[in-house]
């Protein structure tokens, strides 16, 4: 009770904040987008990763109050890093699949766009591949929706959930992101770069873009690029950065 009572307060006293981790296009070399990622500090308790509030928010159903805040700061910082540096950057936000299964999710991103004036092409909601597990012909709807608005749909920690490539199939989505733990097995093991050359292979086939996680290595980001992966995240580029410390890389960079 006492957590559920300090993130309520830091939410509605607006004490969440929200780091960037650019994605690079590898044809290129740029930054085109970045992932927001959450991040909460309490004064008395420390910092809390999100791996373990963001369960308990779903758990005492604050999730979807997050979420909202999230799409909505995400999209006003996007849309003001464009303007001030004329650039077109996608900002990519996280969604429970808890929250994108209320109704009135799409309305209330609707909302969000309006308010905010973010184009909605440059707006990406990210859904763990767990999502899927038991998805209802309401959430496909939903993804349709969001997807008819412009907005790029991402499968998020592709390759950890069970079933993939059946709910694959099924799932009307833009972009494929390979989970960190494929990316760590490319070296040095050769079943690992088997594993990702066929991930990217079955995602092109598709016709889906990809994003690998967690990208640390030289010799990983060589290998991707060989197996003509479309985009990176990862320590190796820059860890999520804070909103001064992420201005100042596409001020630097971009
Ligand atoms: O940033 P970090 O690696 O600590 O994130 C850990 C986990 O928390 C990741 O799986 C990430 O998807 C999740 N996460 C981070 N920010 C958000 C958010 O804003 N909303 C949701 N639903 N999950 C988030
Ligand atoms: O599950 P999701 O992809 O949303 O979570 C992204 C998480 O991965 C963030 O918590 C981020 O801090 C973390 N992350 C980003 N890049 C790297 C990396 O290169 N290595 C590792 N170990 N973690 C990373
Ligand atoms: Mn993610
Ligand atoms: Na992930």
């Amino acid at each position: 009770l006492l957590l559920e009572t300090k993130l309520h307060q830091a939410l509605k006293q607006d004490r969440l904040e929200l780091h960037y981790q650019p994605k690079i296009d590898l044809k290129t070399d740029t930054v085109i987008g970045m992932e927001a990622l959450l991040r909460w500090y309490d004064p008395e308790l420390g910092h809390i990763p999100p791996d373990r509030f963001i369960p308990f928010a779903e758990d005492c159903g604050l999730i979807n109050d997050i979420g909202v805040w999230v799409l909505r700061k995400a999209s006003a910082q996007a849309c003001l890093w464009n303007e001030t540096h004329d650039l077109s950057l996608r900002v990519a936000v996280n969604i429970s699949p808890i929250h994108i299964s209320t109704d009135g999710f799409v309305e209330m991103v609707r909302e969000v766009i309006a308010e905010t004036g973010i184009d909605p092409h440059l707006l990406e909601i990210e859904i763990t591949e767990m999502s899927m597990l038991d998805y209802t012909e309401d959430l496909i709807d939903t993804i349709k929706q969001l997807r008819a608005l412009g907005i790029t749909i991402s499968l998020d920690d592709f390759g950890t959930g069970y079933s993939s490539l059946n709910y694959l199939k099924k799932f009307p989505v833009d972009v494929l992101k390979i989970d960190r733990a494929f990316v760590r097995d490319i070296v040095p093991e050769k079943s690992g770069i088997a594993m990702i050359s066929a991930m990217i292979s079955l995602a092109h086939a598709l016709n889906l873009q990809v994003v690998a996680e967690g990208v640390e290595e030289e010799a990983e980001l060589n290998v991707l690029r060989e197996h003509g992966c479309e985009y990176v995240q990862g320590y190796y580029f820059s860890k999520p950065l804070s909103v001064g410390d992420f201005t100042n890389l596409i001020v630097n960079t971009v």
